[in-house]
């Protein structure tokens, strides 16, 4: 029988607990009952992580019944599920978000306030888990938060980093990397299951041998490192309902280490464990540029290699017939890094299961589908061939078995077009000999989706069209979406509190309901109160800035806010040369500072740490920023601040107080964004291009409630077609040229021409990103900014009508798209 620690056979399972009392008091018990029992104090001398630990085990203790019912619930059923696969889960704070969806929120309040503990401080214990850069991982954590929500059977499969993204300092305004250690005090939200640790193979050679009359093959591995999973609650929206999010952490085997420490080298043997650990020691802090290093294919191998064995072994009977998998599993993808589970699993199924190939083959096909988030092909994976079969020979040999009989198909269909074969063959030839992940997962999937309209258009049109032609079925969107428990609910209590007194609790479920919020934007009362609780949420972003910063912002200035990850494409030069432009012509006296919408501009971004020109525009940013800021003649009528480390935390509370959002990549590059959501639904206007999710936030608010400039993606490639050449944007536009200037002459760097130099001629010259191209009609929508923002109860109605007409960027919308055309997968009641 099974004794998976969670299995059908574990008496818990057979009869779930019931959690601790639902009141006060049963909390304060329950509470006291952790802190004397699990953390081993008393209250009197607890410290604060003795505090916070207690709570969040309480917090567990309410969810815990829900959790194995929810096991088990899923276990009897066999019902299809959702394995997502992804490296990254940028998750944020759990504390709130667990209390919200176990409705536990005013109890645990009142309870701690009966024990004298103020539940700030608790909530400032935590340090959220950062396993994640950017966008894809943060809808990772959106996504299962919705699957949740939905009751959809769902594993979140990745990976326990030991160490998340980079904290971010700046020292002399220049970024500095500081490790990330968030698990130094423990984690209360983790279960370890040690016992259910898998051995994960890597290196050695392939072997045949005869089977009974049938020729095999065998991998012969030479070395091994364990998995150990660590298991998170994934609660949904007070439906009593919880999910599993399962993330490996890498340890040392005992036999591998005992082979060497017995040969008498101890500190080969520690230095063989530490090699083995070191897999999942640290997330890898690229975003959308992979930097292909073989400690990251090790990473993508371990974590995929044991959800996939992990499902086969413990989610399914073990008496399951593997040709009705389809029927149990779709294993989403996101984006490429987990695409190497596609020959792990033929693998499986050919050489451990003894199927054959043409019958693997058909199930794995019906097994997986792919997500791709990005149109950067520079960000599209690619591992040397070399290096994939030095440390997974087998896979190497299964890729190229797919790649001769897809390439074999389409001769098939399209005769010798050599030029057509050379482009569609997974194996790639230049500059190295190396495989195409994004091929493999297009040729692999079910299905293949980008994750906006414009950008699964431009992903079929321009990234695969060769493939797009070949699969023309294959081919969907979805586009991305955002979980209103925690952007909405959570970050901005005081519009939830407005929006559920104006038309009731229902859509924190269901958020095309926010569209019954039109009328309201006609009432003055309703766009008044609005106002206060944008004016509110400006007070509450200020102090948190001023405790942690040292910032002050004021009230009367228009809230500019652009957050993101620090790339070129998302251009923001864009944005420092407003700015810049705006201080050149105050100090210049052509324009009074006494004129000027007041502004303050608030940037949070982090740039990889290898990524040198996206670590000079931090530098610049900053020094815009202490010039601008201290330079009496802009009388503090515009204002650059820069909190180091932006994270989720941080984005909670800077977009609920967010006026203006910057989304301004270059048309044709953002694949969707998703903080162009959370700011629309938080009732900030944009700027921005006609690029990403930013053409369906457009259409869907409204022209007039949107400030759309720059060129369109056609635009972009007619320019290119013609030969781009930024120095005559340049050269026409004065103001343009002055801010260009006034960077270059050293006015921000103490003189020293030399320091933002590569920055003002990589724009004059190269200019990749076509920022130059855009300013003219950025700095033109910009003052269409500050003369709607003058009529403050036009911009507030604009603002409401934001909110309202925005519900389609849930989460829980997008999770309904991937299930009616992809997965297939119905809630479990
Ligand atoms: C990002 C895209 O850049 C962003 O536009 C999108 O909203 C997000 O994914 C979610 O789909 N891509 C990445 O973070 C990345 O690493 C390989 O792409």
């Amino acid at each position: 029988a099974p004794t998976h620690p969670l299995g059908a056979t574990h008496p818990l399972a057979l009869a779930p607990v019931t959690g601790p009392a639902s009141s006060v008091d049963g909390f304060v018990r329950q509470f006291l009952r952790n802190l004397n029992y699990e953390r081993g104090v008393a209250l009197s001398v607890s410290s604060a992580t003795d505090r916070y630990y207690a709570f969040a085990m309480t917090v567990r203790d309410y969810l815990m019944a829900r959790w194995l019912e929810d096991v088990k619930r899923q276990r009897e059923a066999q019902a299809k599920g959702v394995a997502y696969l992804s490296a990254e889960y940028l998750l944020g704070r759990q504390l709130d978000n667990n209390l919200l969806a176990g409705g536990l929120t005013e109890i645990a309040t009142e309870a701690m306030a009966a024990c004298g503990i103020d539940i700030d401080d608790l909530r400032a214990q935590e340090v959220e888990p950062g396993l994640g850069n950017g966008g894809l991982g943060r809808l990772a954590a959106c996504f299962i938060d919705s699957l949740a929500t939905l009751g959809v059977p769902n594993t979140g499969y990745g990976i326990r980093y030991e160490y998340g993204i980079f904290r971010q300092t700046f020292v002399g305004g220049q970024q500095v990397e500081q490790p990330d250690a968030w698990l130094t005090l423990g984690s209360p939200w983790e279960f370890p299951h040690p016992e259910a640790s898998r051995r994960i193979s890597f290196g050695g050679h392939t072997e045949t041998y005869d089977d009974e009359g049938t020729t095999r093959t065998r991998w012969v591995p030479g070395w091994y490192v364990q998995a150990v999973p660590y298991n998170y609650m994934v609660p949904g929206y007070l439906n009593g309902r919880v999910n599993t999010l399962r993330l490996w952490s890498a340890k040392a085997t005992d036999s591998f280490d005992l082979r060497v420490f017995n040969s008498g080298d101890y500190e080969e043997a520690v230095r063989a464990q530490t090699y083995a650990e070191n897999i999942s020691k640290v997330l890898y802090p690229e975003d959308s540029t992979p930097q292909g290093k073989e400690l990251r294919l090790q990473q993508q191998y371990f974590f995929v290699a044991a959800s996939i064995g992990d499902f086969l072994e413990h989610t399914l009977p073990a008496d399951f017939d593997l040709a009705k998998l389809p029927d149990r599993v779709i294993f989403q993808l996101n984006d490429t890094h987990p695409v190497i589970g596609v020959p792990e699993l033929m693998r499986v199924l050919v050489d451990e299961k003894k199927m054959d190939w043409d019958a693997a083959w058909a199930i794995t096909q019906k097994c997986f589908a792919y997500t791709c988030h990005t149109l950067l092909p520079e960000a599209l994976e690619v591992w040397s061939v070399d290096l994939l079969g030095r440390l997974l020979p087998r896979h190497l040999e299964i890729i190229y078995r797919i790649n001769e009989e897809f390439l074999a198909a389409v001769r098939e269909r399209f005769g010798d077009d050599e030029m057509r074969i050379r482009n569609m063959s997974i194996i790639g030839d230049f500059p190295e000999r190396s495989v195409r992940m994004a091929f493999l997962a297009t040729v692999a999937g079910a299905k293949v989706n980008g994750v906006a309209e414009l950008h699964s258009q431009l992903l079929r049109d321009k990234v695969l069209p060769d493939f797009s032609e070949f699969f023309p079925d294959k081919f969907t969107n979805v586009t991305n979406g955002v979980t209103p428990r925690r952007f909405v609910k959570l970050a901005n209590p005081k519009l939830s509190d407005l929006i559920t007194e104006a038309i009731g609790p229902g859509w924190v479920t269901d958020l095309e309901r926010l569209r019954e919020l039109e009328t309201y934007a006609e009432d003055p009362q309703f766009r008044a109160a609005f106002a206060a609780v944008k004016a509110a949420n400006k007070r509450r972003l200020g102090q948190v800035l001023h405790a942690r910063d040292g910032f002050e912002v004021s009230d009367d200035h228009l809230l500019d806010v652009m957050v993101k990850r620090l790339h070129e494409y998302k251009r923001q030069m864009l944005k420092v040369l407003h700015i810049v432009t705006q201080y050149e012509s105050i100090v210049s006296g052509r324009v009074a500072a006494s004129d000027i919408q007041p502004r303050t501009v608030i940037f949070g971004a982090k740039a990889a740490p290898g990524y040198a020109m996206a670590k000079r525009i931090i530098h610049l940013i900053n020094a815009v920023g202490s010039v601008v800021n201290d330079d009496p003649r802009v009388e503090g009528r515009l204002k650059v601040l820069f909190p180091p480390n932006y994270n989720v935390t941080l984005a909670e509370r800077v977009i609920p107080a967010a006026d203006l959002s910057e989304q301004i990549s270059l048309a044709g590059k953002e694949a969707s964004g998703t903080g162009n959501m959370k700011f629309a639904l938080n009732g900030a206007l944009t700027i921005g291009t006609d690029d990403g999710a930013n053409v369906e936030i457009r259409e869907l608010v409204g022209d007039e409630n949107f400030f759309l400039f720059g060129m369109s993606e056609p635009e972009v490639e007619a320019l290119w077609a013609r030969g781009y050449k930024p120095a005559e944007f340049y050269q026409g536009d004065d103001n343009l040229r002055r801010a260009m200037d006034l960077i270059a002459s050293g006015a921000f760097s103490g003189g020293d021409r030399s320091v933002f130099e590569p920055i003002v001629s990589n724009l004059l010259y190269d200019d990749r990103f076509m920022v130059l191209a855009d300013y003219s009609s950025y700095i033109a929508a910009q003052e269409r900014v500050d003369a709607a923002y003058a009529d403050q109860d036009a911009w507030t109605h604009a603002a409401v009508l934001n909110v309202a007409r925005t519900g389609f960027f849930s989460s829980d919308r997008s999770m309904r798209d991937y299930i009616d055309r992809i997965w297939h997968t119905p809630p479990v009641i």
